[in-house]
């Protein structure tokens, strides 16, 4: 056994909570597998999954639950909807009600056991999630079904769809996109049709400017290649696209993609892309890339790659302006992952019922890592104890811890245990506190947030809630505020005028001193 001096010394960094975080012991679990996850400004999270990757559940998904992160405790919404919500796209709309289009109308068929054909099918439904009743309406459906698509907050307010496998022959990706207001329903949006993969990676830029990042969810690429689809920006009043280029690395399959923090004055518009791979997973990479959007000739340039190669990779933008990622495995050579699962985790497990343990995928990859984009530097974190793959989820909690959740290796095989992280700086000593702050804001407003520490604060942020699945959050964005110091007690800070920056809706309000976040205080932005 080689035992350097130099790795016992790194052991003792890779223990030490004010650097490196800590994770929660798992005490919590859901009833059924979180494919995707919401977090409502009630300060709950939504958790559905619909069928569940599990045909036999087509006809008879499971329900929905909320999980409150303060007791720990599920609750399972007792609603039967008309449709499979498994595998739709989500946004929420201004007025914090989550919207959920598309979803599964068929299960995929296997051709000699491998190959998927016909593909899965998409349902045309969709749904609002009030955090306030907790219930589901049924709204207008789309003019097409679409499985895997991906949904926009546009800064109107309005609702963006893209992509999808459609309900009816030939099922090929959706080159139509359609656009959703609550007063006018879905409408195509002329002139802007465009071949996307599956889970396009989008985000609104602050010109208003959708991009697709270059990362995707997609095992029906035929008869495209990969480089068919280079990465693009939406002007969405005139349906024009504008290609950019395709990434250095362009095998970004179950990839991550986010918008880096906007900060203010300039609030440049930077998007990095994280892992990834092959289709199927058969080559994981760690690469890195980034791309600054406010350039006049926008270019991706590589920066420092992960320690570890990620197919599924979690991204999440912590109130410090880092980015924590987790979960994932290294490349495979066999298009069977099967193979690497014990029998016993086959059975037992089924349907989200017995209390078993997931078979461990021994490719899996549980250290984390956390980039700074000032450095562009990675620091190896604390690794989770469980596996983290396909469907699974993570997001910003408002009291700043990460919840982890979710992980099916296979059909009918569920991992059901929430991990929460806490970053080093929940490890570093007092936290400063927002005491008084508004519920609602507009556009252009200054107001006033009242903290003891107020001549210490060095950043005010906003990071709206996140909606996620599939290595995909088109929520995550963090918008940080210009403010000034009035006395000892009190900030003053200034919505941005333009609403691209932050589309209306609900966010998370953190102040900053040292470093160290404070609570999140929910506020309306409208
Ligand atoms: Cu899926």
């Amino acid at each position: 056994m080689k035992q350097a001096v130099g790795q016992r010394m790194d052991e003792v960094e890779q223990d030490d909570p004010a650097k490196v975080g800590m994770w929660e012991p798992i005490q919590y679990r859901f009833n059924y597998l979180p494919i995707h996850l919401a977090l409502l400004h009630t300060g709950k999270v939504l958790a559905f999954g619909g069928s569940g990757n599990d045909e036999d559940h087509l006809k008879t998904p499971h329900p929905s639950e909320i999980w409150d992160p303060h007791t720990g405790e599920t609750r399972i919404i007792d609603q039967e909807l008309a449709g499979d919500i498994f595998c739709v796209g989500h946004a929420f709309l201004p007025d914090g009600r989550l919207l959920v289009a598309g979803g599964t109308y068929k299960y995929d068929r296997k051709l000699f056991n491998r190959l998927a054909f016909p593909p899965f099918r998409g349902l045309n439904q969709a749904y609002l999630f009030d955090p306030s009743t907790e219930t589901w309406e049924r709204v207008e459906d789309m003019r097409n079904g679409r499985w895997y698509p991906t949904l926009i907050t546009l800064g109107d307010g309005r609702v963006l769809a893209m992509a999808g496998l459609t309900q009816h022959f030939p099922w090929a990706f959706l080159r139509e996109i359609e656009i959703y207001s609550s007063d006018i329903g879905w409408r195509k949006l002329e002139g802007a049709d465009r071949w996307l993969p599956l889970y396009p990676r989008l985000h609104l830029l602050p010109d208003g400017d959708v991009f697709y990042s270059g990362s995707y969810n997609t095992h029906y690429t035929f008869p495209y290649t990969i480089k068919s689809f280079p990465t693009a920006t939406l002007n969405v009043a005139t349906g024009k696209w504008t290609i950019i280029s395709l990434p250095h690395q362009c095998q970004r399959e179950e990839g991550a993609a986010i918008l880096l923090p906007l900060v203010p004055p300039e609030y440049r518009a930077k998007v990095l892309l994280i892992g990834g791979g092959t289709p199927g997973g058969i080559q994981a990479v760690s690469d890195v890339e980034i791309i600054d959007l406010s350039e006049s000739n926008p270019r991706w340039r590589s920066t420092q790659p992960m320690q570890h190669s990620r197919y599924y990779v979690y991204a999440v933008i912590l109130p410090d302006r880092q980015v924590f990622v987790i979960g994932g495995r290294k490349g495979h050579h066999s298009h069977h992952p099967s193979r690497n699962l014990g029998r016993e985790g086959k059975q037992g497990h089924a349907n989200g019922s017995g209390d078993h343990e997931v078979p461990r995928d021994p490719r899996a990859v549980h250290e984390t890592e956390l980039f700074n984009p000032d450095t562009e530097k990675w620091t190896r974190m604390a690794p989770m104890s469980l596996d983290r793959l396909y469907h699974s989820n993570a997001l910003l909690l408002p009291d700043g811890r990460v919840m982890v959740a979710g992980s099916n290796p296979e059909r009918r095989i569920n991992e059901l245990h929430i991990e929460i992280y806490h970053p080093p700086y929940l490890c570093r000593g007092p936290r400063p506190q927002i005491e008084e702050a508004p519920s609602e804001v507009s556009y252009g407003q200054e107001f006033e947030i009242e903290t003891s520490e107020a001549n210490d604060i060095e950043a005010v942020a906003l990071i709206r809630p996140s909606a996620t699945t599939h290595c995909l959050n088109t929520e995550e964005r963090y918008v940080g505020l210009v403010f000034s110091q009035r006395g000892s007690g009190k900030i003053i800070a200034k919505i941005p005028d333009n609403r691209n920056l932050a589309p209306p809706g609900y966010y998370m309000l953190f102040i900053v001193r040292d470093g160290i976040p404070s609570v999140a205080r929910f506020v309306h932005v409208d």
